[in-house]
């Protein structure tokens, strides 16, 4: 049974009837909301002049773009003094992800910098370092294929996703291999407001299946299904700990909206999918050698490029065990 009122709370494809806290420009004469998107973001200010307000005494944090990434400097993350993880730990909440240099820091000093956020998961899919099984060792070459390149939320498959990740670069391409990330609490402040009224109470299924499951034997897979069943969680999360509201869904691991007919449910996770897309909401980074990036899961997707190929990248993941979305 298809729901019209579901329908109408789409982008409408003449552009006749948008309202919402977006610019009218944004809409005049624009086919679709989420393919085109014209004018400023304005709500990306407020988030801005909120961030820049934060006093940091023991780090300094230099953003690179006004609501999502900041570089913090000064710290050394094998020897992390209380005050500077206090600060650390504050600024992860604001900037939502964070970029440190030249840390040459053991795998040991990567997890037991991971570990003062939260216990450190082991991943049941993923190849681990050598040394560590909590840490999730990325290796690439031209055998072995970059593919994490589809926009995603660590682990969001699990009844209890992830905090956050802490991912070491080992050893990186010249150029190459950068790794984008995207605000999900600017993507859900863009949306329209029929939409967020529309959305506000759904809930949707993650699945390892579709990525991770991919290639399995049908007894393995329904091995690991037992063990991992497919979760429901909250369309829009809030942030248990800032208290925002989020666009939960990512476009590996969701793999439809609960109580919808199948065509609905795809045809509103393609919008919703797509709301991470926007470069407004996003920033770059350009790893070196003994780069770290500490990034958000409940609130930002991140999407590794894979144009390096046939170069090597080798990079280690540690990732902190969350809370159930709520
Ligand atoms: O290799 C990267 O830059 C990121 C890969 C990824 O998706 C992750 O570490 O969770
Ligand atoms: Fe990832």
């Amino acid at each position: 049974m298809k729901s019209p009122a579901r329908f109408a709370a789409l982008p409408d494809l003449s552009g006749r009837s948008r309202t919402g806290q977006n610019d009218r420009s944004s809409y005049n004469g624009v086919m679709h909301l989420s393919t085109l998107h014209f004018g400023p973001r304005r709500f990306l200010h407020e988030e801005e002049e909120r961030i820049r307000t934060q006093v940091y005494r023991h780090i300094r944090v230099r953003p690179v773009s006004p609501s999502i990434g900041a570089e913090v400097e000064g710290v050394d993350l094998g020897r992390l003094d209380d005050d500077s993880f206090r600060e650390i730990r504050r600024a992860h909440l604001d900037f939502k992800v964070l970029f440190f240099r030249d840390q040459d820091i053991s795998t040991a000093a990567q997890l037991a910098f991971a570990a003062r956020f939260g216990e450190l998961e082991e991943h049941p899919f993923l190849p681990a370092n050598p040394d560590a099984a909590e840490v999730v060792r990325f290796a690439k070459d031209d055998q072995v294929v970059g593919v994490e390149n589809t926009w995603h939320s660590d682990v969001s498959w699990r009844e209890i996703p992830s905090l956050g990740s802490v991912l070491r670069a080992v050893q990186v391409p010249d150029v190459g291999g950068d790794t984008l990330f995207s605000d999900m609490v600017a993507a859900y402040q863009g949306l329209p407001d029929e939409v967020k009224k529309e959305i506000e109470n759904w809930r949707a299924v993650h699945d390892f299946s579709h990525s991770f499951g991919v290639g399995m034997s049908p007894d393995t897979l329904a091995a690991q299904r037992e063990k991992y069943p497919p979760v429901e969680h909250p369309v829009v999360r809030t942030h248990p700990e800032t208290g925002q509201k989020i666009l939960y869904v990512n476009a590996i691991f969701t793999s439809h909206i609960v109580g919808l007919p199948r065509d609905e449910s795809d045809r509103w996770l393609d919008f919703l999918f797509r709301q991470s897309h926007f470069p407004e909401y996003q920033c770059r980074f350009q790893w070196r050698p003994g780069s770290v990036a500490f990034w958000d899961n409940r609130s930002v997707q991140h999407y590794a490029s894979s144009d390096y190929w046939p170069k090597t990248r080798v990079m280690d993941r540690a990732t902190i065990i969350g809370d159930r979305p709520a």
